[in-house]
């Protein structure tokens, strides 16, 4: 039997290429000639830079990309943030106490995906005049806005509303993100009958005063499945200005190599950073969610101490082979990113083909984050001379 291989090396150069084009291409559409790259990735965390990869998302003047999340008292917008980026167990939230100031949370030490979080109180006046909406809204890549679909929520919508259109007015470019949130009281009837209705309230209150351009986007979530995740995963992947790069590699990596589905995961999060094309089914992404926490549990358990003790390191990989003739199969990336796949048993047979892929998929991904690593020295850096680019690049190949 013949699969479509990826047997010769060039295949996946010239494929690259034009990967690294279309980046270059995008870059210059998504912030336009003139935009400088911010260094924040240097000045972000609070211990050294140590110059490994880490994906510099969309980010404001001052260099650090921000995620707000808002929404009225008790709508669960810190339990949002504890569970997805702190691993609180959705029991403890019942016991978080209210926000009464902006919680400003730096999601950066140890995960791949460098942004903060803001965490606002419900009651948030956006006419007193201590609320900055030049400063709050100004640098903001995506603003959540929490509501909870157990309520009664016609007065999250007129908060909505004014949320929207007050930092439309101050930065157009925002993405606005609505978690119908808490839907795990909620019947399936219920769950899709509420998503159409906010939808449309919502869509119709700025229609009629005249946002017409503003979009969107609406996500089922519950901090009690992984709904919460998957959401998060797709706010996040729209600040990525590398995601049509990263989805096109993965789609040439998984229909070379006979899998159904992959998904890069951030390891820490367990937020996928980027998938294949083919759509995603809750199922195989929380397959692959559980796959993480099992490798990560049995490292830490079984692991040997070496390396700084980190459950995850350049020596994790795993198989877990279930009940349906359905294989999982696991591989470090770099130090914060794992590939997950589902695939067929009777493709695995070719394993050696799989693995030879993905050593060329990984080195693609190592090549799609030198280039950014270009921009971003040539920016900070106008007359740079030939050793100013090339010793940073050096610096971030991935340790063998
Ligand atoms: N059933 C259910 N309860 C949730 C969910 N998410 C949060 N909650 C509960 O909602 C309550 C309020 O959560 P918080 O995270 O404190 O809400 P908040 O939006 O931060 O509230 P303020 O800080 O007062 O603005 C807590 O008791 C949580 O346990 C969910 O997905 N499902
Ligand atoms: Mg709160």
């Amino acid at each position: 039997m013949k699969l479509n291989l990826l047997t010769d090396p060039n295949q996946l150069g010239g494929m690259l290429a034009d990967s690294r084009a279309s980046y270059e291409q995008e870059e210059e559409d998504h912030y336009g000639p003139g935009y400088e790259v911010g260094s924040y990735t240097k000045d972000y965390n609070d211990g050294p830079y140590d110059g490994e990869n880490d994906l510099n998302l969309n980010s404001n003047p001052e260099g650090k990309p921000r995620i707000l999340l808002m929404g009225l008292r008790r709508s669960g917008k810190s339990s949002i943030q504890k569970v997805v980026f702190h691993k609180m167990s959705p029991n403890e939230t019942l016991f978080l106490e209210s926000t009464n100031k902006i919680v400003k949370d730096e999601i950066s030490n140890s995960s791949f995906v460098q942004f903060q979080i803001w965490d606002f109180p419900g009651q948030v006046d956006f006419f007193d005049p201590n609320f900055d909406c030049e400063m709050i809204f100004g640098g903001c890549g995506a603003l959540v806005f929490v509501i909870d679909a157990q309520d009664d929520y016609i007065d999250a919508l007129m908060k909505l509303n004014l949320t929207v259109t007050r930092a439309y007015k101050v930065n157009p470019n925002i993405r606005f993100e609505v978690f119908i949130h808490k839907v795990d009281g909620l019947s399936d009837d219920h769950k899709i009958e509420a998503q159409r209705d906010i939808h449309q309230r919502a869509n119709d209150e700025l229609m009629e005063e005249g946002f017409d351009s503003v979009n969107l986007s609406f996500y089922l979530t519950s901090i009690y499945d992984h709904s919460i995740f998957e959401a998060f995963s797709k706010v996040v992947q729209k600040l990525i200005p590398q995601l049509p790069t990263l989805e096109n590699l993965l789609n040439i990596f998984v229909s070379n190599s006979g899998i159904e589905k992959a998904f890069l995961f951030d390891v820490v999060s367990k937020i996928y950073i980027a998938t294949d094309s083919s759509p995603v089914d809750m199922q195989s992404y929380e397959l692959c969610c559980d796959m993480i926490d099992v490798v990560v549990d049995i490292s830490c358990i079984y692991g040997t101490k070496e390396a700084d003790g980190a459950a995850f390191d350049h020596q994790s990989l795993s198989l877990i082979k279930l009940n349906n003739s359905t294989i999982l199969y696991l591989r470090e990336v770099n130090r914060f990113l794992a590939l997950v796949c589902i695939l067929r048993e009777d493709h695995f047979a070719r394993q050696g083909l799989i693995d030879y892929n993905f050593v060329c998929f990984r080195n693609a991904i190592q090549e799609v984050f030198e280039v950014r690593m270009q921009v971003q020295q040539a920016s900070n850096n106008p007359n740079p001379n030939v050793g100013d680019i090339i010793q940073p690049l050096n610096s971030v190949a991935l340790k063998e």
